[in-house]
């Protein structure tokens, strides 16, 4: 297991950051409610500026390389849930298994509640970033955004889209869902970049 519970250190000097509030509990924070998706219809595909396309099923995505990490959980309404402990695909293989062109920028995840979020292809890479399939050595649960989601530990976590379906590779910058709606693009939580 890799912990990454002290990754804040690159960003300020306290684990919570400001404004954040600490809980034990899990909220559920969901745009519409949660899709019913089961595992045996799912594909996850990637396209846009890459050599090589994916797609793959289920079964598929769990048999890459996988790690499992103890990180942090910072949600831009003020929780923050510490140790969570969540097993998948480093955003980093995808990108060496899609040959990613040299003049990919930037990504949107896409879910399947029609929620987009949007991260710099250098973000991406940062450490941390999964494509998660279990919590706590479990299934991810349904409203956690199972069967797969991505989770940042280095944002606010509208940046970890829930239910993605699929990563798209740009050369330039777009905004996603909430991106577009006033929150911040680069949502450093200890810079508590909120709302752009
Ligand atoms: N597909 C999808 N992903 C999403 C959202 C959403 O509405 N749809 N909400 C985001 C927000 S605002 C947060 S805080 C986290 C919440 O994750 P949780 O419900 O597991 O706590 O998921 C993010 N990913
Ligand atoms: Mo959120």
């Amino acid at each position: 297991m890799k912990d990454l519970t002290d990754l804040y250190r690159g960003y300020g000097d306290d684990r919570l950051p400001p404004g954040q509030r600490e809980t034990d509990r899990f909220p559920v924070l969901s745009k519409s409610g949660t899709p019913s998706w089961t595992p045996e219809e799912w594909t996850f595909e990637v396209w846009g500026a890459v050599s090589d396309p994916l797609a793959y099923t289920y079964e598929e995505f769990r048999d890459l390389p996988a790690e499992t990490h103890l990180q942090d959980f910072h949600c831009v309404t003020g929780w923050s849930k510490f140790d969570c402990q969540f097993t998948g695909v480093p955003f980093a293989e995808i990108v060496d298994r899609a040959g990613v062109r040299e003049e990919a920028e930037h990504v949107m995840f896409h879910s399947l509640d029609g929620y987009t979020t949007d991260l710099s292809l250098s973000e991406c890479l940062e450490d941390g970033v999964l494509f998660a399939y279990d919590y706590d050595g479990e299934a991810l649960p349904g409203d956690h955004g199972g069967p797969l989601r991505v989770v940042t530990p280095q944002k606010y976590a509208y940046k970890g889209a829930k239910w993605v379906t699929g990563v798209e590779f740009l050369t330039e910058p777009e905004r996603g869902y909430w991106e577009l709606r006033g929150y911040s693009d680069s949502a450093n939580p200890w810079a508590e970049e909120r709302y752009s």
